[in-house]
């Protein structure tokens, strides 16, 4: 004890950590405490715990009261000092800080620019910060010796590399993300006091991220599968998930069945085959006994399965959620997002070919538009409709099999998605962001949907063991911009230093805080009346397996339903065994006699009687309903549809260019495409090819334009590459636009420039046009209409 501290009355207990005399608190202020802000410390714990003789809130805790939690008392501390780890935190040094002490703040909130690493100009150093001198060569005794063990700079790099990998997500293990905003057009405050919702046009940073389901990490992007669409909403109010998919229902009516069906599409677990493919016996054997899956089953064998573009789909929450206004009152809500660019769909054929040329595809495309300014965006749109209207309803909104068909509820639209920046860093934001359904803010709930009620619980399970650890909310991804305070402390990788000594609620050692909100301020939950039989089972509503599946059927163009014949076909095709095959046409003999007769009779057997109908409530009608076509989301522009300029020597180099920069002019992507790199002699132009066909086939681009010019066209004419070009250009449905000598081309790859019905084919451009610029306008509209599938036969003619 330092000498110069004169004794004085109770001045040993303001030097002690225990016990002190029960009469007053330690002597304080006085010249004998060296340390003065200890003396503070010490006098305004007392008096900041004796301003709270009890626990006020203690009656709010019971019986109706309970509905209404007040705010939590609190109490200011006289100082900072109070509120203290220790009366030592004003000494500063450049490792603990300021010494300025912090007051209810928490510094770990904030935009990504506290964690942005540079190098620019810095040198090498280990994690430990120590320049490193030599990164060539390991230390070794003598220069053909062995490598010592004390060389700690190659082992800790080793040893860091060796654990760069964390595990994969269990599902949508592959995907692409990108930071953008929301902006709400009106406010919705009658609805609910959700923050992104409060005012006209306010905007509420977000990170977006798409996915595949069943593929591992490093799979190809254009396998037929569901997509994620996952939006985290950085609120004012704490972080908000909306994780949906880009189909508006599920396989499943409940979360014990999740884990079946993941089991049952992953690659089989003997050989590991097939990487994300649902085209294998085990997948079929679950969903063919799983009649709840019909619905479901059809959107994943339609085109939406396989989007030209994340940029290009739908999204949709899936389950029935609710909104809450500041009243408390509360209707059901479905979101839906519409892309602006149009709901588009590639060609099977030409997904399969996307794997093998380009499987990261989607990725891509995705960031490549970013890159150019070509910011994706999205409507966001909401099916409101109270509880009332809902028991009216001939399906259960709580069955996440069903959708609410937009003749019943319309989509109003309420705000847009925009997302305007690449992430730095894949594995630090995309990779590491964790999406969690149990993230929602106040004026917005569950419903008791059971796969979403199952939800909420997997998702924050499942990042403990993918993070390694319960604080993964502190990584820089995840942290909400809203302010953090609470008393969980410690775990794995903990970063926040928490100040003071309190981590418990009540107290009255730290005045009370961090205090509870309260149920004016805070997160309450909508107090639904439940009063049922503790059970397992379904409500008897779900138990209708076919009506909506019929409704989807006959609500598809005859285009889309052919496309859905054949993707029952091919996936069939590939099952093994015959008795599956057939247990699922049995389900869809209960959808559409059509749809049953032509997947059975492309896999060679008779349809089988119909799979039992248990539904004990009589089926439902619908009317078709134009909405769930993927024909009633067009585009209006071509901006960022890739298009290939195929050149070889002594093609006309003047309408090549002017096309070029028509196209360019549009907002598309145009490329000159040439057996090979290098300046290709165009008249009196050299053009510079900036793709080789075989580095970048037909299958990526979105159309084709072959310039006129004899000499050029001979030469196409003579590369088979070129005639596989078109060929599959032609087969994909893609608009073409052929000028002059290349209709030699056409004849050479057997493509008719009628289609099948006899009609002209309209995708087919330039022909009787000789003006490129009329032309090129023709195909622009084109262009616009994605796709040409009255060329479609089956097979294929060309
Ligand atoms: Fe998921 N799901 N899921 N899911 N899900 C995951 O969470 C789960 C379901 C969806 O880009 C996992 O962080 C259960 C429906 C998306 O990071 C996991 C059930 C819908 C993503 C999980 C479902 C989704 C996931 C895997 C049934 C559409 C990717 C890793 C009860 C509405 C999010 C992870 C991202 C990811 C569980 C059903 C969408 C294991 C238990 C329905 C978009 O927690």
């Amino acid at each position: 004890m330092p000498t110069k501290i004169k004794a004085r009355k109770n001045t040993g207990s303001l030097l002690s950590t225990v016990s002190g005399p029960s009469t007053a608190q330690p002597a304080a202020k006085t010249s004998a405490v060296k340390n003065s802000y200890l003396a503070d410390k010490v006098e305004g714990t007392g008096a900041l715990a004796g301003s709270m003789p009890n626990n006020p809130n203690k009656t709010s805790e019971y019986g109706e009261a309970a509905y209404n939690p007040p705010e939590g008392a609190t109490a200011l501390p006289a100082s900072a000092a109070v509120t203290s780890s220790t009366a030592s935190e004003k000494n500063a040094s450049t490792k603990t800080g300021s010494g300025k002490p912090p007051q209810g703040i928490n510094t770990m909130i904030a935009s990504l620019d506290r964690v942005r690493v540079d190098s620019g100009g810095q040198q090498l150093t280990t994690n430990q910060g120590v320049p490193i001198a030599d990164n060539q060569n390991s230390l070794k005794i003598g220069l053909r010796g062995p490598t010592a063990l004390e060389d700690f700079i190659l082992r800790e790099k080793i040893t860091h590399f060796d654990h760069e990998r964390i595990p994969e997500r269990v599902v949508h293990a592959r995907g692409s993300a990108a930071h953008g905003y929301f902006e709400c057009y009106q406010a919705l405050g009658a609805l609910t006091k959700a923050t992104p919702f409060a005012e006209d046009g306010k905007q509420t940073p977000v990170f977006v991220r798409f996915s595949t389901v069943a593929g591992e990490r490093g799979s190809t992007d254009t396998a037929r599968d569901v997509r994620g669409f996952a939006v985290k909403f950085y609120t004012d109010e704490g972080n908000w998930d909306l994780v949906g998919n880009n189909m508006p229902v599920f396989f499943i009516q409940d979360a014990m069945k999740f884990p079946d069906l993941v089991h049952a599409v992953k690659p089989e677990p003997h050989f590991a085959m097939p990487q994300a493919s649902s085209a294998h016996d085990t997948y079929w054997d679950f969903v063919s006994l799983m009649p709840e899956s019909t619905h479901m089953l059809l959107w994943q064998m339609s085109d939406r399965a396989i989007p030209r573009s994340y940029r290009m789909m739908q999204g949709f929450g899936v389950h029935t959620f609710r909104l809450i206004n500041a009243e408390g009152e509360s209707v059901f809500c479905k979101f839906h997002w519409t892309p602006v660019a149009g709901t588009h769909a590639l060609c099977w054929d030409e997904a399969v070919k996307i794997s093998g040329a380009d499987s990261d595809f989607h990725r891509r495309d995705l960031w490549e538009a970013i890159e150019a300014g070509a910011y994706p965006e999205w409507e966001l749109g909401l099916q409101v409709f109270t509880e009332e209207q809902a028991d009216e309803f001939e399906f259960d909104v709580l069955d996440p099999t069903k959708l609410v068909p937009e003749e019943l509820i319309p989509v109003i639209a309420v705000g847009k998605l925009v997302l305007n920046r690449n992430p730095d860093n894949f594995f630090a934001e995309t990779e590491q962001v964790a999406f969690c359904t149990a993230h929602i803010i106040p004026g917005i709930d569950f419903s008791n949907d059971p796969l979403l009620q199952g939800r909420i619980h997997s998702y924050l399970d499942t990042q403990i063991s993918r993070l390694g650890g319960a604080n993964f909310h502190e990584i820089p991804i995840n942290s909400p911009l809203a302010p953090v305070h609470n008393n969980q402390r410690d775990g794995m990788h903990r970063q926040a230093v928490a100040r003071g000594r309190v981590s418990y609620e009540p107290n009255s050692l730290g005045g009370g805080c961090p205090f509870q909100a309260g149920g004016a301020k805070g997160f309450t939950s909508f107090p639904e009346r439940v009063s049922e039989d503790k059970v397992r089972g379904k409500p008897e509503k779900f138990a209708d397996h076919y009506s909506q599946a019929q409704l989807l059927w006959i609500s598809q163009t005859p285009v889309e339903q052919q496309h859905i014949i054949k993707a029952f076909r091919f996936e069939l095709t590939r099952v093994q065994t015959q008795a599956i095959r057939e247990r699922v046409v049995s389900l869809l003999a209960n959808v559409n006699a059509e749809l049953a007769a032509g997947v059975a009779g492309g896999l060679g057997f008779a349809v089988p009687a119909p799979a039992p109908n248990i539904s004990p409530l009589p089926p439902h009608t619908y009317d078709p309903s134009p909405a769930l076509s993927m024909s009633a989301y067009p585009a209006s522009d071509i901006k960022t549809r890739r298009v290939a300029i195929l050149i070889a020597p002594g093609i006309d180099g003047a309408m090549a260019s002017s096309i070029y920069s028509t196209l360019i002019d549009a907002g598309a992507v145009p490329r000159f495409v040439a057996a090979k790199l290098g300046e290709v002699k165009a008249g009196k132009l050299g053009l510079h090819a900036e793709i080789s066909i075989e580095a970048g086939p037909a299958a990526l681009y979105d159309a084709v334009v072959v310039p006129d010019g004899v000499d050029g066209v001979a030469a196409l004419l003579k590369d088979g590459n070129a005639i596989e070009f078109i060929k599959d250009q032609y087969r994909h449905c893609k608009p073409m636009l052929m000028m002059g000598a290349a209709e030699a081309l056409l004849e050479k790859a057997g493509i008719p420039i009628n289609l099948p019905s006899e009609e002209k084919d309209p995708f087919i451009v330039g022909l009787d046009q000789p003006d490129a610029g009329k032309a090129t306008k023709a195909f622009i509209s084109a262009m616009i209409k994605h796709k040409e599938f009255g060329r479609e036969t089956d097979p294929p003619a060309v």
